[in-house]
C-alpha cells in the first residue's frame, strides 16, 4: 500500500527557522507549557477530519528549540490536524523521559485503559475545542461525558474558544469538575480595551471559580499591530496581576495558522517580562504553576 503524501496548504507558513537567542534569562526548570508537534508525517499521518494540512514539525525540532530558548519541560497539546489520534504527541511524551507532558483529544467512546495508558506517557488532560474554523462541532454532553471519565485520573480540561462564544459558553465551563485550563485569555478582541464587556467577562469568570486557570498566550494572534504586540500587553497584565497562581506561559511554536507573520520564538520569550513583570510573577508563571499543575503528583 502506498502513503498518501500530506502535503502542506499552499499558504501555510513555516515557524521561524533561526529565532534569536532570548535576552531574558529563564528561570531554572522553566516550562513552554502550550505548544504542539505536527507529524512528522507519515510516521504520525494527519487526521482525514483535519481543516488545515500543516508542515511536518516533530519532536525533535521541538527539543531542540526547548533546549536553545532554555526551557527544561514542555506541555505538548494535542493539535486539530491530528483529531483524536494522539500517537504524535503521546510518542513526543514518551521520547522525553519526565520532561514533557500532554494533553489529548479524545472520543465519548475512549476507555479507561486507553486513558490510563496515555497518563503512564504523562497525559493530563484533555483539550475541549470550540473554535469553528478548526473542528466540527461537539455536542456538550459529549464532554461532559468525557469530563466525568477524566476527572478520576486526575486530569484536567483545556478549552479553546473565541471572546464572542463566552457569554454562551458560562454555564458549561462552571459545570467542568476539574481545574479548566483557558487557551490565549479566551481570545479576546484586543481592538476593544481590557474595559470592555467581553473581557471584564473573563476576568469575572476567574475571579467567582478558582478552578479556572488562563493561559497568557499568542500575542502574535491577538494582535493588530503586529510585533512588538504592544496591543496585547494590558490583557496579559491584567490577568497575570490578578491571578499570579492560576496562569501559564507557553511559545505556541509551531504556531499553526498564523497568516500575517510567523513569530521569532526568542523574541515571544523576550516579551515575557513586559506580562510579568517581577522575578516573582515570572517564577510562577514559568516554573511554579506548570510545576504543580503538570509535574504535581
Ligand atoms: C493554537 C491555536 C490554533 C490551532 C490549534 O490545535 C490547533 O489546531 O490549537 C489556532 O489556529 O488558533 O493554540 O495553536
Amino acid at each position: 500500500m502506498t502513503e498518501e503524501v500530506q502535503v502542506m496548504d499552499a499558504d501555510w507558513l513555516e515557524f521561524h527557522p533561526s529565532p534569536k537567542k532570548p535576552d531574558l534569562m529563564l528561570p531554572n526548570g522553566a516550562v513552554d507549557a502550550h505548544c504542539h508537534v505536527f507529524g512528522p508525517s507519515p510516521e504520525f499521518p494527519f487526521a482525514p477530519e483535519r481543516k488545515y494540512t500543516p508542515c511536518n514539525a516533530g519532536k525533535d525540532k521541538l527539543y531542540a528549540l526547548r533546549d536553545y530558548l532554555g526551557f527544561e519541560r514542555n506541555v505538548i497539546v494535542q493539535a486539530t490536524c491530528h483529531g483524536k489520534d494522539n500517537r504524535a504527541m503521546v510518542d513526543a511524551c514518551r521520547s522525553a523521559g519526565d520532561k514533557a507532558r500532554g494533553i489529548a483529544s479524545v472520543g465519548p467512546d475512549i476507555t479507561m485503559a486507553e486513558l490510563q495508558e496515555m497518563d503512564e506517557a504523562g497525559v493530563r488532560g484533555v483539550r475541549f475545542n470550540f473554535v469553528k474554523r478548526l473542528v466540527d462541532a461537539t455536542p456538550q454532553q459529549v464532554f461532559l461525558d468525557i469530563a466525568d471519565k477524566i476527572k478520576d485520573l486526575g486530569w484536567h480540561i483545556v478549552v479553546y474558544f473565541e471572546a464572542q462564544d463566552l457569554e454562551e459558553l458560562v454555564p458549561f465551563l462552571e459545570r467542568m469538575p476539574t481545574i479548566l485550563v483557558v487557551d490565549h485569555m479566551g481570545r479576546p478582541d484586543v481592538t476593544k480595551g481590557t474595559d470592555h464587556p467581553d473581557f471584564q467577562r473573563f476576568i469575572r469568570l476567574m475571579e467567582e471559580n478558582e478552578n479556572i486557570w488562563s493561559k497568557v498566550t499568542c500575542p502574535e494572534r491577538l494582535s493588530v499591530e503586529g510585533p512588538p504586540y504592544a496591543d496585547v500587553v494590558p490583557y496579559c497584565q491584567a490577568i497575570v496581576e490578578r491571578f499570579e497562581d492560576r496562569v501559564l506561559w507557553g511559545t505556541d511554536w509551531p504556531h499553526p495558522n498564523m497568516k500575517s507573520h510567523m513569530p521569532d520564538d526568542g523574541a515571544l520569550v523576550d516579551y515575557i517580562p513586559k506580562i510579568a513583570r517581577t522575578p516573582e510573577q515570572q517564577q510562577k508563571l514559568l516554573v511554579d504553576n506548570p510545576m504543580r499543575l503538570y509535574w504535581g503528583r
